[in-house]
């Protein structure tokens, strides 16, 4: 049995909208970090950067598995079940420069626009400058790749698509306005946007919620 633990931000919809294409059973455990339940000793325990998302996978061989880093878990359930990762070669190096560019730069970049420009009640004007710009050089990167391929990593729809999707729709979401000007005529994100939006798998993986408890 495959057990996530996550919560409802783009970086918690990543792993279930790859466990959806990849049609695996899986259970979710919400870690509601607005409550500071990621720092739990039990969470730490699989995840001791205490962030969201983690994996246990209790059917790995060699007995059950914890990992963290968004990245390495859809790598680790690509390789295992085949699936939206090439095995070797080109492809697979095309899908992994993407995929460490959605870790290393666009969302680290769009988390920081989001509390600086969105969610921080205070308003810090060089930060906010600073993060839109560097998150609208980035909507250019992604725009021009998009622009000469169909997909992140080519022809195919990878891995590289699924981490950077929850993040392209929270830049075009909460955080349309201060990215008005950097979205606008960006018509190879919103073509890629609309194909991908349009999956099943991905409307079912964005859409993971907590269970309401009664009472
Ligand atoms: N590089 C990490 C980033 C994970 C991350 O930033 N998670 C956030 C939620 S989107 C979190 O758990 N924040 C809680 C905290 O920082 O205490 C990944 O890709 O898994």
């Amino acid at each position: 049995m495959l057990v996530l633990h996550t919560w409802t931000t783009p970086n918690g919809k990543k792993v279930p909208i790859l466990m959806e294409e990849l049609g695996l059973a899986y259970e979710l455990h919400f870690v509601d970090i607005s409550k500071d339940e990621q720092f739990e000793p039990s969470f730490l325990a699989i995840s001791p950067n205490n962030k969201i998302p983690a994996l246990v996978d209790h059917g790995a061989a060699g007995g059950p598995l914890s990992i963290f880093e968004s990245g390495a878990i859809l790598e680790y359930l690509a390789d295992k079940h085949h699936g939206f990762l090439a095995a070797s070669g080109h492809a697979r190096w095309k899908a992994m420069e993407w995929l460490y560019w959605q870790v290393g730069s666009l969302g680290p970049m769009l988390g920081q626009l989001g509390f600086f420009a969105v969610r921080a009640k205070e308003k810090a004007p060089l930060a906010i400058d600073r993060f839109t710009e560097e998150a609208a050089r980035l909507l250019g990167v992604l725009d021009r790749r998009l622009s000469e391929a169909r997909y992140l990593a080519g022809d195919d729809y990878t891995i590289a698509d699924i981490a950077c999707y929850p993040w392209m729709v929270g830049a075009t979401t909460m955080m349309k306005d201060v990215l008005a000007d950097a979205l606008a005529g960006k018509d190879s994100i919103a073509r890629w946007m609309d194909e991908l939006g349009a999956r099943p798998a991905v409307q079912r993986g964005m859409a993971i919620k907590p269970p309401v408890v009664a009472g």
